[in-house]
C-alpha cells in the first residue's frame, strides 16, 4: 500500500513495500524516493521508471510545450493540442545557451514557425530560451501573468528542462532536474502569482540515450554548455566513429557535416572498411559501445540538412550526397531540414 506522501525529487507516491517499483522508500518521514536520494546525493541511477500517461489538461490552462533546442526534430511530434484543443498552447525551445554565439536566430524562428504552419500546428507563441537564464525567466513570469489563466502545464519530452523551469518559475528548492531521463514520475505542482504550475512526467520518446547505456554513461553524452561546432573536410568515402556507438561514412563532394555535440564526445576519423572492423572490436578499441547495431542510409538532398543523434545532439550536412550509418539498435536519428545556418 502506498502512502499519501509524494516524493518531492519526483513527485512518487511513496510506498515501503517493494524496492522494484517507483516511489520506495525506507521512511515516510523521508523527503525523497530511495531513487532520488541515490539520484541526488550520488549520482547513482540503478532503476529506470518511465510514466507514460498524459494528464486530462483544463480548457483553461496554458501548456508549455518544452523542447530542447537539440530535440528539434521532434518539436511538434506530440499532438497535444488535440486532446485540449482549447487551451492555449505555448512551444518553449529551452537550452538555447547550448547554441554557440553568433547562431541566427531569427532565421531559427523563422524556419520552425514555417514548420508549424505546414503541419498545421496551432500555437499561441514559440520562445527561444534558456530556464538557467534569469533574464529570460523573468520574461517568461510576465508572459504568463499577461495570458491569465489560473492553470500552467509543463509538458515536453525527457531532459528537455521542465523541472528545471518549475524550480526557477516557483522557487521550488527540493524537486529534481537532472539528466536522469523520465526522473519526474507524477505530476509536482506549486502555486505562484495567482497560477497553478504543474510540472509533468516527460512525454515518453524511444530511442534515447538511457534506452542503450548506464546513467554513468550517458550522462556525459548530453552537452550541458555552450557547444562549440566541429567541422570535418571529408573526401568521398571517408568516416566517422563517434566513440563506439556510430560510424558514419560520407559520399558526395559538399557533405562537410558540422557537429554540434558535447566538447568531450570523442569523433575521429577513419573510412568505410575501417568502421566495420573497429565495431568488431569494439571492446578493445572504445570506452562506449553497444552490444547490437543496425545500420541506416540517408540520401541527401540538395541543400542544407540536420541528422539528430538522439538527445545527443545532431549534425549538418550539405547535400546533395549520401550518408550511411552504423548505430546502437534502436537509437532514435532522423534526417530533417537544417534549421539554422552555421
Ligand atoms: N544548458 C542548459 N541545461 C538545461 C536547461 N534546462 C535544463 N537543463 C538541464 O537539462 C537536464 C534535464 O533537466 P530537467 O529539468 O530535469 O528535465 P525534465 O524535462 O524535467 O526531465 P524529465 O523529468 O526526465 O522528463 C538537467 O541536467 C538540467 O540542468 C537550460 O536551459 N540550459
Ligand atoms: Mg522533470
Amino acid at each position: 500500500m502506498s502512502s499519501t506522501i509524494r516524493c518531492k525529487g519526483c513527485g512518487a507516491l511513496l510506498q515501503k513495500e517493494d524496492p522494484n517499483k517507483v516511489g520506495y522508500a525506507t521512511s515516510y518521514d523521508h523527503v525523497y524516493c530511495q531513487a532520488c536520494y541515490k539520484l541526488f546525493h550520488y549520482g547513482e541511477s540503478t532503476l529506470h521508471f518511465h510514466p507514460e500517461d498524459l494528464p486530462s489538461l483544463p480548457a483553461n490552462a496554458v501548456i508549455l510545450m518544452v523542447s530542447s533546442v537539440l530535440h528539434l526534430d521532434l518539436l511538434f511530434s506530440y499532438p497535444v493540442y488535440r486532446y485540449q484543443p482549447d487551451a492555449k498552447f505555448v512551444y518553449i525551445i529551452n537550452q538555447m545557451d547550448l547554441l554557440p554565439k553568433g547562431t541566427n536566430l531569427d532565421r531559427l524562428l523563422e524556419n520552425i514557425k514555417r514548420k508549424a504552419k505546414s503541419l498545421s500546428v496551432p500555437y499561441e507563441d514559440l520562445i527561444l530560451m534558456s530556464a538557467k537564464n534569469p533574464y529570460d525567466i523573468e520574461h517568461l513570469k510576465a508572459y504568463l501573468k499577461e495570458l491569465h489563466e489560473p492553470h500552467v502545464y509543463l509538458l515536453g519530452v525527457q531532459n528537455s528542462g521542465k523541472t528545471t523551469l518549475f524550480k526557477a518559475l516557483t522557487k521550488d528548492e527540493d524537486a529534481l532536474a537532472m539528466k536522469k531521463a523520465g526522473l519526474t514520475q507524477e505530476a509536482l505542482k506549486r502555486a505562484y502569482d495567482g497560477m497553478m504550475i504543474y510540472d509533468m512526467p516527460g512525454l515518453y520518446q524511444d530511442g534515447y540515450l538511457h534506452q542503450i547505456l548506464p546513467y554513468s554513461l550517458y550522462k556525459n553524452l548530453i552537452p550541458d554548455s555552450m557547444i562549440k561546432p566541429k567541422i570535418y573536410q571529408l573526401k568521398e568515402g571517408q568516416s566517422l566513429m563517434i566513440e563506439g556507438l556510430i560510424g558514419i561514412s560520407f559520399y558526395g563532394y559538399t557533405i562537410n557535416p558540422i557537429f554540434y555535440v558535447d566538447q568531450m564526445i570523442d569523433i575521429h576519423k577513419t573510412n568505410d572498411e575501417r568502421v566495420k572492423v573497429l565495431m568488431a572490436e569494439k571492446e578493445k578499441h572504445f570506452k562506449v559501445y553497444v552490444d547490437r547495431y543496425e545500420e541506416k542510409a540517408f540520401k541527401i538532398p540538395t541543400g542544407k540538412y540536420q541528422i539528430t543523434f538522439a538527445d545527443m545532439g545532431f549534425m549538418h550536412v550539405s547535400g546533395p550526397g549520401l550518408v550511411k550509418l552504423i548505430h546502437p539498435k534502436g537509437l532514435h536519428i532522423s534526417l530533417s531540414e537544417a534549421l539554422f545556418n552555421d
